[in-house]
């Protein structure tokens, strides 16, 4: 009996199915001034792309004797005084090269604000001319925190992007739940057209157009930071990292119209409740406590061929705290959740995908350090079919 109930508890913990990880380092004898994103250029293979927050964006590539090259630079175009300010996320155009189009979400001072730019322009060097810059949004920031943000296409050929509740604490304007603000929500755009109004058109089918005062970019609320978000290539499910306030970190798959509750819950409890139908939010995947960690870091799905025992396997981690988890989703629906923290462990400041669909990482030895590497994510060897 007590055998038995032993085996049980083991498998609730070890959730068979999910291999453990290793982490080995993706570009050997590269470092980074604080990166904050790691992304595959398409079409290119021997290469990734590496954001720092301080306005450069790298061509790094894998072969250690090729030198980077810079592909953006926008230092002394943006701000970087709050520590959540900066060069905060690009996107390519999912038809890149051909259309040469860098999508850019970064911080700007006087007035505080964030910016989403295109840039369209290349210089006879191969890297982007920032005279040439088409701003498509700005969005006013109270305070220097929580900005998001992500920007990145979805399988539907739109543009999303994730913006933070504004900044201070506990989300003092009540940004998350209000419609009428940008702030603390996932937004959704077409960019492939210039509107009358806007140099971007609004889907037809995002959920709030018909809604009286509310910003038609909206395609999910009561969102406090959601600093990374990602689509599973293959489902389409878009994965969110949800940064919480006093307790709760969480992690929430976004979906058309969905409100997240911030700021009347954190994670799935009570915040600022003022009552009415807990029904109307939608609860998180996973959350976890202050006694794991302190700022989630939302990460991304494997779905390459090299390691068919991660595949699915939704892979994200804690900057506070160096943990890092990977979520699968049963053929039920039910959600099953491993630590695969390694003995050597790192913090996370953002998860992406190399051209062979491995998992990277941008690594930092501790948090808030100023150097960072790229890392890459494997089944840890011997331990494929795990425990
Ligand atoms: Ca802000
Ligand atoms: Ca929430």
């Amino acid at each position: 009996m007590i055998v038995s109930t032993i085996l049980v508890c083991l498998v609730c913990i070890e959730s068979p199915g999910i291999p453990a990880i290793s982490i080995e380092p993706a570009l050997p004898g590269r470092s980074f001034r604080e990166p904050v994103q790691v992304l595959s250029m398409p079409g290119t293979s021997d290469a990734v792309t590496v954001v720092e927050r301080g306005g450069r964006v790298l061509n790094a590539p894998f072969d250690p004797a090729s030198e980077q090259t810079i592909l953006l630079d926008l230092r002394g175009r943006l701000t970087t005084r709050n520590s959540e300010e900066g060069l905060l996320s690009i996107a390519f155009h999912p038809k890149w090269p051909e259309s040469p189009h860098l999508y850019v979400y970064r911080s700007r001072k006087s007035p505080r604000r964030t910016v989403l730019s295109r840039f369209s322009s290349m210089k006879p060097d191969g890297s982007i001319d920032v005279e040439k810059e088409e701003v498509l949004l700005e969005i006013e920031q109270p305070w220097g925190n929580h900005n998001g943000g992500t920007v990145l296409f979805g399988p539907d050929g739109m543009l999303y992007l994730s913006v933070g509740d504004g900044g201070a604490a506990n989300d003092p304007h009540g940004a998350g739940q209000r419609l009428d603000t940008l702030l603390g929500k996932v937004l959704r755009l077409d960019v492939s057209a210039v509107g009358e109004q806007r140099p971007y058109t609004i889907p037809a089918d995002n959920p709030f157009t018909e809604t009286e005062g509310a910003r038609p970019e909206i395609w999910a609320t009561g969102l406090r930071n959601v600093w990374r978000m990602s689509f599973d290539p293959k489902t389409g499910a878009l994965w969110a990292g949800d940064v919480g306030q006093n307790a709760w970190e969480e992690v929430d798959i976004i979906k058309r119209g969905g409100n997240y509750g911030w700021n009347e819950r954190e994670g799935s409890h009570p915040f600022q409740p003022t009552g009415g139908d807990a029904g109307r939010f939608i609860e998180p995947v996973f959350e976890y406590g202050r006694n794991l960690g302190g700022s989630i870091t939302g990460g991304s799905v494997y779905r390459g061929d090299l390691y068919p025992s991660m595949d699915g396997l939704y892979i994200f981690g804690d900057y506070m705290s160096g943990r890092l988890w990977a979520i699968q989703q049963n053929a039920d629906g039910a959600f099953q959740t491993r630590d695969i923290t390694p003995k050597d462990r790192r913090f996370p400041s953002s998860f992406g995908v190399a051209p062979d669909g491995t998992i990277l990482m941008c690594a930092f030895s501790g948090p808030y350090q100023r150097t960072g590497r790229i890392v890459r994510l494997v089944p840890r060897a011997g331990s494929d079919i795990s425990p």
